[in-house]
């Protein structure tokens, strides 16, 4: 097969296997990116390779989850970042320059490129035609070492675009009904290939909107052809000579494809608690709401904004309605503020927050107890907004701007407001808050707070396993249950320790002590487990807290990842009715792993049910080596430093 974007891409990036449909490839990485949650254990990780200076084209570490520094440890790990940055030669983004997903698309995207991002929006820069894929900060950390980055090859799923967006209609309702058709899991490994001649209408921020979400669809990543309109994009950000073409063969082959007609597509919202919860906002009109916030690396784009600022002009946002709105760069930010749509913004009585994640990820602007929240995020997931009992529904901002106003969630499609003169040919470029690395690396000295405590690195395989089921949960399983993100823990992210007491707090709260009273065990998990963020935090808390493995019906890619880095083992079960008898606190036995690991399927000896039953492992022969070194960490330094994948 061949002439698809994707195995294009891959080919030319191709450093080890071969390129077909299943297979595991090694590809060489052109840059990366990290922000400041997932960047600390990353930098230490990094760190602990040994090397002098990082050996990709380039690698950026953005500052912008963890803004509110009501203590000491925001403040302390951005300074352990920015100097980690300096000596190791890594491009730092310093907070308040906006949302790292954003920032890379206007200052650092490049057709044709690789990109793996320590957070799972990274497909994002897919919109310019990269292949950008997110992955753990492990992973990223031995890209940033000169590694290959592994990956099974993904199917190559076509989304051919036919006709054009009706007025109001947006980018954000085509990844919804993408959402709707697909499901949570519906792109698990899979690469989406958007094409068809609706595509020369999207701009890139708007193609970025729906590479960025093609994230909720458990996707390897997404990506559009880099065209006329790619180049406009790169024009008008003084980037011209990163421009170059990048389109699919008129005879590329696919694995699947699905059309989506525009012009039929409504205005879609997604409810709680999934993305994938799709349906009309017609069919919900009229529902009450309390809250509405705008941004996020989905939507705050300057098209975004000025959508929005259009619809506020001269309106009143309504009473009982907060609306805050979050730009996604300072270069969006300054150029609302020059042109005065900020002005029709403030007067409308919206709250402006900082270009940051902001309350995407709990960060400040929790709703009140049973809130209706419409936000334009990407993820709507239980206890994400920091408050249990608030409903948040994903919707674009047209319709959160025109529900601001009423009070009540609204379809926009009878509304007619001018957005004709939005197009920008020349953005406000000024990259003064991306410091360049020192070229005297050797003096920068890496201050470390007191908040930066190691990170717990597991032992060797031991040859049989046994222990207690310390946990079972349901399908759908979020890293945002695994381990929370909020206000009060994103300044805890380099302080596994401390983290640790909050593991699936929002699902069981005693799971942090039984794990310790039953000296570690495993965990039981339904369909498409740990989807959702790429935070190796999910597997980091558990293995300190001495999980061994998890079993679950199925995995989401980055986390099952972030497991095999961390030496815990993902196992399947072959039978599904065997997780519906499993119980809680059961005591499992595992015999002779070492060598069962190499099989695929193995059998597990449930001692207090006196039964036994089955499970798959679907591992490369490079991942049984990682498991049985306790690790990628351990693996890497076993096989005698970084580069020696
Ligand atoms: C998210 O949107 O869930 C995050 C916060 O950006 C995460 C990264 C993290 O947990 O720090 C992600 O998407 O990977
Ligand atoms: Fe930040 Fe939200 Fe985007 Fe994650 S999804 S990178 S928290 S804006």
């Amino acid at each position: 097969m061949g002439g698809n974007l994707v195995y294009k891409i891959l080919k030319e990036h191709l450093v080890e296997g071969e390129l077909k449909l299943g297979a595991s490839i090694g590809i060489k990485i052109d840059q990366t990116l990290t922000q400041d949650s997932t960047g600390t254990m990353t930098y230490l990780q990094l760190e602990a390779m040994g090397i002098e200076k990082v050996k990709t084209k380039r690698s950026i570490a953005f500052i912008d989850h963890n803004m509110i520094q009501q203590g000491f440890e925001n403040a302390d790990d951005h300074k352990y970042i920015q100097t980690v940055a300096d000596k190791y030669g890594v491009y730092f983004s310093k907070p308040g320059n906006g949302i790292c997903h954003q920032i890379f698309l206007e200052r650092f995207s490049c057709p044709a490129e690789t990109l793996i991002g320590a957070d799972s929006h990274t497909p994002t820069a897919g919109a310019v035609g990269m292949i950008a894929i997110g992955a753990g900060g492990l992973d990223v950390a031995l890209a940033m070492s000169g590694s290959a980055y592994y990956i099974k090859v993904p199917k190559v799923c076509k989304i051919n675009l036919v006709g054009r967006l009706n007025k109001m209609v947006s980018a954000k309702d085509i990844i919804l009904e993408v959402l709707r058709r697909k499901t949570v899991k519906g792109g698990i490994e899979t690469i989406f290939e958007y094409g068809g001649e609706g595509i020369k209408y999207l701009s890139v921020p708007q193609r970025a909107t729906i590479t960025n979400m093609g994230a909720e669809l458990g996707a390897t990543t997404s990506i559009f052809p880099s065209d006329e309109n790619t180049l406009n994009f790169l024009k008008s950000q003084d980037r011209i000579s990163d421009w170059k073409e990048l389109k699919s063969d008129d005879d590329a082959i696919y694995d699947e494809e699905i059309t989506i007609n525009l012009t039929e597509l409504v205005s879609l919202v997604a409810k709680p608690h999934s993305p994938d919860n799709v349906e009309s906002v017609k069919n919900l009109e009229g529902m009450k709401i309390d809250q509405v916030a705008i941004g996020s690396c989905t939507n705050s784009s300057y098209e975004d904004l000025m959508k929005v600022a259009k619809i506020l002009k001269g309106k009143k946002v309504y009473k009982d309605v907060s609306l805050v709105i979050a730009p996604g760069s300072k270069q969006v930010m300054e150029m609302i503020a020059r042109n005065g749509a900020l002005a029709d913004i403030i007067s409308a009585g919206a709250r402006v927050l900082e270009n940051s994640c902001g309350p995407c990820i709990g960060m400040g602007q929790s709703p009140k107890t049973d809130g209706v929240s419409l936000r334009t995020f990407n993820r709507n997931f239980y206890g994400r907004s920091g408050t249990l009992s608030a409903k948040i529904y994903l919707v674009s901002p047209e319709v959160a701007a025109i529900s601001a106003i009423n009070g009540y969630l609204t379809n926009p499609t009878d509304y007619n407001v001018d957005f004709s003169d939005i197009k920008v040919s020349k953005f406000i470029v000024d990259d003064s808050m991306i410091i360049s690395p020192s070229t005297d690396r050797k003096e920068v000295q890496v201050k470390r707070g007191p908040n930066i405590k190691p990170f717990p690195v597991n032992t060797k395989l031991f040859k049989n396993l046994k222990g207690s089921i310390i946990l079972k949960v349901e399908d759908n399983i979020t890293t945002d249950h695994i381990i929370p993100s909020n206000s009060k823990l994103l300044p805890f992210r380099s302080n596994i320790p401390y983290l640790s007491e909050y593991c699936f707090n929002t699902v069981d709260k005693e799971f942090p002590k039984r794990a310790k009273e039953q000296l570690g065990g495993f965990i039981v998990g339904g369909d498409n487990y740990g989807q959702g963020s790429s935070r190796e935090h999910a597997a980091l808390v558990p293995l300190y807290l001495g999980i061994k493995g998890v079993i679950a019906k199925s995995f989401a890619r980055i986390h099952k990842a972030n497991l095999i880095n961390s030496g815990i083992i993902p196992m399947t079960f072959e039978n599904e009715e065997d997780y519906k008898k499993i119980c809680l606190l059961d005591k499992i036995y595992i015999d002779n792993i070492l060598e069962n690991l190499h099989e695929k399927f193995f059998c597990v000896s449930n001692l207090t049910q006196s039964t036994n039953f089955k499970v798959k492992v679907e591992l490369t022969n490079k991942e049984i080596e990682i498991l049985k070194a306790g690790g990628k960490l351990n693996y890497t330094k076993l096989q005698g430093g970084e580069n020696n994948e």
